[in-house]
């Protein structure tokens, strides 16, 4: 069964990290619930939701996504790029070691969950300004281990690889083909976000459902055309501090208890 980490919404969130957005202000409590539906949408595809306490000195603890990546061999705790989310490992360490044996990204490395791309043997890694070679070659160390490939794509014009595409199936990925090159990546069927809303590749693929984000309705009628399955979730406060829909749960395939 699928078991899911989330982390309710900090309420230092308004102090969230900003890369490529203007800071404009977050209401708690919209945030909150809109948090809270996400929980209920991935627990009525199937998801056991474990729900960590707030961080309320942690602005950005809410993306628990970065902090670690969950393969079925080892879950490897990340060195996040940003100094300001690397207290959130310890509390992700203790929710993971029940059900993973643990790896860990080192000093002078940094690697965020959110450039991290798994489809099946292979594992595309984002250069980006959270993600350096440094952090990527401890990941393949450890990857390669457990009979994965590992590629690094450079990313331009966006916080993560995962901004600008994800998985909306086991063959299939939604990419901004202005941000990713197809031929970048390790042999996939790629469908493309509605040229109008570039940010909407960031959608979570869940049991067959692609859980998608309501502020990108274009690319919602894209993926349905193409025969998805398709839940839509309301996370525009989440959105302010930069976060999408992958970013709010670490994913583990637990065996049945
Ligand atoms: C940050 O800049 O770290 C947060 N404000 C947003 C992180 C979003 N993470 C993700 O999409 N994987």
């Amino acid at each position: 069964m699928l078991h899911a980490i989330t982390r309710a919404v900090s309420p230092a969130i308004v102090d969230c990290e900003l890369t490529h957005l203007e800071r404009t202000p977050i209401d708690l409590e919209v945030a909150r619930s809109q948090h809270a539906a996400y929980e209920a949408t991935i627990a009525d595809l199937g998801a056991r939701v474990q729900q960590l306490p707030a961080e309320p000195d942690l602005p950005d603890s809410v993306f628990v996504e970065d902090v670690a990546v969950v393969l079925d061999e080892v879950a490897i705790i990340t060195r996040p790029g940003a100094a300001s989310r690397r207290g959130e490992r310890t509390t992700i360490e203790e929710a993971l070691a029940p059900h993973r044996h643990l790896a860990r990204i080192g000093t002078p490395g940094t690697l965020d969950g959110g450039d991290v791309l798994v489809t099946g043997r292979d594992i595309a890694i984002g250069i980006s300004s959270r993600s350096d070679l440094e952090g990527i070659e401890q990941f393949r160390a450890i990857a390669v281990r457990h009979g994965y490939r590992v590629h690094a794509i450079r990313v331009r014009g966006c916080l993560h690889l995962k901004s600008a595409v994800a998985s909306v199936d086991d063959d299939t990925l939604l990419l901004d083909p202005d941000r990713i090159r197809p031929d970048d990546l390790p042999n996939r069927r790629c469908l493309t976000v509605d040229p109008r809303e570039p940010d909407a590749a960031n959608v979570l693929q869940l049991d067959g459902t692609v859980v998608a984000a309501a502020a990108f309705p274009r690319t919602v009628d894209k993926l349905a055309d193409a025969g998805h399955d398709v839940r839509v979730v309301e996370v525009s406060e989440l959105a302010k501090a930069e976060g999408a829909l992958t970013c709010c749960s670490l994913l583990i395939d637990v065996p049945q208890p």
